[in-house]
């Protein structure tokens, strides 16, 4: 998972982890970094030419990002977390969850959350090379 500039900026990442801390999932590797264009542009290659591309990326570049993986007990920590991230559009993303408790408009809808298992290697391998 990745919290995003807008995250760290607002000072929400001690409320972010603590979230995944408290569900009981562990973290594997965590790294604050800035994220470069074309690393932005390759981790978003499935939105290339849809109209939010230019100001996500933007916003992804603005300043640094902390990047996470979680690991839980059981298959299915990848819809784990996402439940707990709530709906992309933080407007209408449920109460309770990061995204309906803490954000307000997108593109600017705090987290990242790899969407399948196959994803999160994938993800996994283009921001944390070292853990094969
Ligand atoms: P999710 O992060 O929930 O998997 P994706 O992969 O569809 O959502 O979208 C990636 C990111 O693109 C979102 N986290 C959000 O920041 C941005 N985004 C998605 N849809 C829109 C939209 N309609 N308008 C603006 N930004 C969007």
């Amino acid at each position: 998972m990745i919290l995003k500039p807008d995250a760290v900026a607002r000072g929400l990442v001690g409320e972010i982890l603590a979230r995944f801390e408290r569900k009981g999932l562990s973290f594997v590797a965590v790294d604050l970094r800035t994220l470069d264009d074309a690393t932005l542009r390759a981790h978003y290659a499935e939105h290339a030419g849809k109209p939010f591309l230019e100001p996500l990326v933007a916003l992804m570049s603005s300043g640094p990002s902390l990047l996470a993986v979680l690991e839980g007990p059981g298959e299915d920590t990848v819809g784990i977390v996402r439940n707990l991230l709530g709906a992309t559009d933080p407007a209408s993303a449920a109460p309770g969850t990061i995204r309906g408790d803490l954000g307000l408009a997108l593109p600017a809808n705090l987290v990242h959350g790899s969407d399948s298992p196959a994803t999160a290697a994938a993800e996994i391998a283009r921001f944390f090379p070292a853990l094969g």
